[in-house]
């Protein structure tokens, strides 16, 4: 199988991650430099069908895109650790903090980056005001979140889930528009604290 990857790039990441947690190593990484268009490629889009990364070859030669899809399919070929939940009550839970952390942190701060930092010009007609607004609204979301981990280790369950990994791979990398957690959300720095000590990030992923 291929992971059709790229450098910094959010997206990709967590599905690097979610491998490393399954300890799943029998994956070809071909690297796409997004920032030199090499995802706009007529080759790249034969195969893959849209212009982004990842995308995941299976042996079929089938090619599945969708960062979260991609995760699902390694959850059901690699069962264990378990990151998207088992009795019907997690499944759920797991699902709606995902989307949470998807919708209300990842999306405002992958922008946020998008709008700031300089290599980026070549993806998004950056706009300050665009990246203020996106700012405001991933700060918005800080409340929901330091209040589900006042009372728990990880977003969604006692253990680390998918939740976690879209969050904090989001949070991670909004560090390139220089963005930090505040002193105010002592939860959620400890969380990432907790989430910068798993062995995808130790193993550089
Ligand atoms: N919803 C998609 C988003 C994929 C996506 O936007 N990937 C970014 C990299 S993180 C990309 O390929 N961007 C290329 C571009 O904006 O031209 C997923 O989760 O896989």
């Amino acid at each position: 199988m291929k992971l059709y990857d790229s450098g910094r790039a959010p997206n990709p990441r967590r599905v690097r991650w979610v491998l490393a947690e399954k300890g799943v190593t029998d994956i070809e990484f071909v690297d796409i430099d997004i920032l030199k268009g090499a995802h706009r490629t007529p080759e790249y889009l034969a195969l893959v069908g849209v212009p982004s990364v990842p995308a995941f070859e299976l042996k079929s030669g089938d090619v599945i895109t969708e960062s979260l899809a991609i995760c699902r399919y390694l959850e059901s070929v690699y069962p264990e650790p378990n990151l998207f939940g088992r009795t019907a009550e997690e499944i759920a839970v797991i699902e709606m903090w995902t989307r949470r952390a998807e919708l209300l942190m990842a999306n405002p701060l992958m922008m946020l980056v998008r709008h700031t930092h300089p290599a980026l010009a070549v993806l998004e007609k950056q706009s300050p005001e665009e990246a203020d607004k996106y700012r405001t609204a991933a700060e918005r979301s800080f409340k929901l979140f330091e209040r589900a981990l006042a009372s728990r280790e990880f977003l969604a369950a006692d253990r680390i889930t998918i939740a976690d990994i879209v969050a904090f791979i989001a949070l991670d990398f909004s560090r390139m528009a220089k963005f930090k957690l505040p002193e105010t959300v002592p939860h959620m720095l400890a969380w990432a604290e907790r989430m910068r000590a798993r062995p995808a990030v130790k193993a550089g992923l």
